[in-house]
């Protein structure tokens, strides 16, 4: 197992770059007995409580194989920058993404945006990546994945839950994530006001940043996990009706992240 090297000036984690890197090894060389050696490891499970769960893994898959991954994802999906819609005004979503769904599935949609759903078979490197997740979560059934690039530090998603209609009352979502580490929030989801009205947070906000500031204190409706390279996080049960989730803006994080996060459409 390779050691990381922690970069003293952000303290993230000091990879080679995967454009100058020489060992590019294509998806098919990819060493399999390594991926089964990595799942062996503990996963570290979150109980946020009222049947709200997280678990994450920090070496679901290995290094190596998680760089040719890094490597295929950022050249070979058509990522696209969307205009989307905040407030009703019109603002470039501050990432790139792209979405691929199982024939037959509900569309996706949020912001007034509709992304085009690309087919499993067009990028064979992730039916296999979907069948790692699979073996890793016994019982999952994945069917969609959602892709972002965060292509450095002005780069995030702002305050979200990923609650769709099509996703059942307590959906798993398995994410993960390629190149640069960077910190995935979670807070409590505002409760409702006495008119019935959820806080303003409750909804994407695209175009507002979540703070900088991580709260450094036990809160226990906060939570920050620094998503490593090869790592898996899962959000389980009533995570997406009672938490929201963000991945602030990183000046210091000065390489591309690539996370995938696959869903159930029902
Ligand atoms: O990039 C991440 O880790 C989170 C992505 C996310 O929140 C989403 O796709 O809904």
């Amino acid at each position: 197992m390779m050691n990381l090297k922690l970069n003293p000036q952000n303290g993230t984690n000091n990879f080679p770059n995967p454009e100058t890197s020489s060992s590019s090894k294509t998806m098919s060389e990819v060493v399999e007995p390594e991926v089964h050696l990595v799942q062996l490891q503990k996963s570290v499970v979150v109980d946020l409580g009222h049947g709200s769960e997280v678990l994450y893994r920090t070496r679901f898959l290995s290094y190596e194989e998680s760089w040719n991954y890094f490597e295929y994802l950022n050249k070979h999906i058509p990522w696209i920058r969307p205009t989307i819609l905040v407030f009703g005004r019109p603002v470039l979503q501050p990432r790139d993404s792209c979405y691929i769904a199982s024939e037959g599935l509900a569309e996706l949609g949020y912001s007034g945006y509709k992304p085009h759903a690309h087919s499993w078979d067009e990028f064979p490197p992730l039916k296999k990546l979907l069948d790692e997740v699979h073996r890793a979560l016994p019982g999952s059934r994945f069917n969609s994945l959602v892709l972002n690039r965060y292509k450095g530090g002005n780069d995030y998603v702002s305050w979200h839950t990923d609650k769709e209609k099509s996703y059942g009352p307590t959906p798993e979502i398995a994410s993960v994530t390629f190149g640069c580490e960077r910190e995935f929030l979670l807070k409590k989801r505002p409760k409702k006001t006495s008119q019935g009205l959820s806080a303003p947070s409750a909804k994407r906000l695209d175009g507002e940043p979540p703070s900088k500031k991580v709260k450094k204190s036990k809160d226990p409706d906060q939570h920050t996990f620094m998503l490593k390279h090869g790592s898996l996080l899962v959000m389980r049960g009533y995570t997406q009706r009672d938490w929201l989730h963000s991945v602030p803006k990183r000046v210091k994080a000065g390489s591309t992240r690539i996370n995938l996060t696959f869903r159930l459409v029902l």
